[in-house]
């Protein structure tokens, strides 16, 4: 594979779609040895096939705010890649959403499923609508409206969308009762349903959970646990919630949660109520992090900054791309950190990764890290298709379980010689193997 070549083409073809294009660098640089190893990938085009979605549908969706107005925004589902499963991945509704965006996640998709074990392709889809500050009836209005174009393209063999950034269990209530409409049919064509119809028990904190499963793994590497560490956050929304929660039964210190306003210190650890207080301040439709200060006065409010420049043991970036830059890995180091796990989808820039590498920190990525999430949603799908529900325990210890083998995966092929773990060599040649003989196999279409 000439590396330089294909990523020439695709930023002439792309240009400007800067995630994008740093989501295919990242991968393509650390498989580009396997590739070599192996000419059939090369004699099957199997990067240049990869790198580009197998389509793209994008639309507008008009709706009525609460003063009887029109609004319009874009919607768009990119379907990656569905060579091992279904295409699968989220929905995220916000503002600075547009199509570099999108295709950097449903690019990174494509290698979190095939990590997952379970047969899931990629995809990924959303809005710039933002629901911040927006009534009830007006996101329902929106989703309804989304959802009237949506429905041509997905279904429960076809492509299985499901939350991100946006959208929670509220969002998918309403995206499905318009689909259920639409299809004339009940089937699981989301995930993240609510519990009374199709929904999995512990979907909500998988995310959360399995990041702290994964990030637990890679402590034990190093004869290391959880156990009285100190804990940096960022987010406050379900991702960050569902770590907090984890963090906490595991015996570390939560000390961080942020906004686009700012961070909140708490030096006495984010725990117990004060967890269960996340949810309300996500609940809000709004934002901001700083009530939080106000609720519990021995925390303080750092207006327009990443908690970075907090001295931690392990950092866990839970909000969304590119928000731990180089500057704040050297911050991290110097403060002594030990391990870095991505919770986010691509959270850590490609510098802030240069870094970790270079000083030999442990440092997992998203696509590794985050899986917990849809793994969980590809049980759901079993469920569903099972017509039957599996208990907390067993979800948790299947996702458990799914977690250790993605860490077990990532160390296969991501251990240097001098016994470091290279967790983004790791997890993109795992996961791209898999799908990279799937579709060789499936001949070219
Ligand atoms: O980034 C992600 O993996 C998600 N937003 C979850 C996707 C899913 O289909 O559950």
């Amino acid at each position: 594979m000439n590396l330089n070549n294909i990523m020439n083409d695709l930023e002439k073809k792309h240009p400007g779609e800067s995630e994008y294009l740093q989501a295919v660098r990242e991968v393509l640089e650390s498989i580009n040895e396997v590739v070599n190893e192996n000419p059939q990938f090369d004699s099957a085009k199997i990067i240049e096939r990869l790198v580009e979605p197998d389509r793209i549908l994008m639309f507008k969706v008009s709706w009525l705010d609460d003063n009887g107005d029109v609004q319009v925004n874009l919607g768009y589902r990119v379907q990656f890649n569905n060579a091992i499963g279904p295409y699968k991945g989220g929905l995220r509704l916000h503002p600075s959403v547009n199509l570099s965006i999108l295709k950097f996640l449903g690019f990174e998709q494509i290698f979190k499923n095939s990590l997952t074990t379970l047969p899931m392709g990629g995809a990924k889809g959303g809005s710039d609508f933002n629901p911040k500050g927006k009534s009830d009836n007006e996101i329902m209005r929106f989703c309804q409206a989304f959802m009237l174009e949506l429905w041509k393209l997905i279904g429960p063999e076809t492509d299985v969308p499901a939350g991100d950034i946006g959208v929670g269990g509220k969002e998918i209530g309403y995206l499905f009762g318009m689909y259920k409409k639409l299809a004339r049919e009940n089937t699981g064509v989301l995930t993240g349903k609510g519990l009374g119809w199709g929904g999995s028990l512990v979907r909500p904190e998988a995310t959360g959970f399995g990041g702290v499963y994964f990030t637990k793994e890679m402590l034990k590497t190093k004869g290391d646990s959880f156990e009285g560490k100190t804990v940096t956050i960022s987010g406050f929304g379900n991702v960050a919630w569902g770590v907090a929660l984890k963090l906490n039964e595991l015996g570390a210190k939560v000390v961080t949660i942020s906004g686009p306003d700012g961070y909140v210190y708490d030096p006495e650890g984010i725990s117990g109520e004060k967890v269960d207080y996340l949810l309300e301040l996500r609940a809000s439709n709004q934002d901001i992090v700083a009530p939080y200060a106000e609720e519990f006065p021995e925390a303080t409010f750092v207006p327009g900054k990443h908690p970075w420049e907090v001295k931690c043991d392990i950092a866990m970036p839970c909000a969304t791309q590119n928000e731990l830059n180089g500057e704040d890995a050297a911050n991290l180091i110097k403060n002594g950190v030990q391990a870095v796990a991505e919770v986010s989808n691509m959270g850590c820039t490609p510098e802030a990764v240069k870094a970790f590498h270079n000083n030999k920190i442990p440092f997992g990525p998203g696509k590794a890290v985050n899986a917990g999430g849809v793994a969980v949603s590809g049980l759901e799908m079993t469920q569903n298709s099972m017509k039957l529900n599996w208990s907390a325990e067993e979800v948790d210890a299947k996702l458990h379980q799914i977690m250790t083998s993605i860490h077990e995966a990532a160390v296969k092929y991501g251990t240097e010689e001098d016994g470091y773990i290279n967790y983004v060599k790791g997890a993109n040649i795992a996961g791209f193997l898999k799908v990279a003989n799937a579709m060789l196999d499936q001949g070219v279409i």
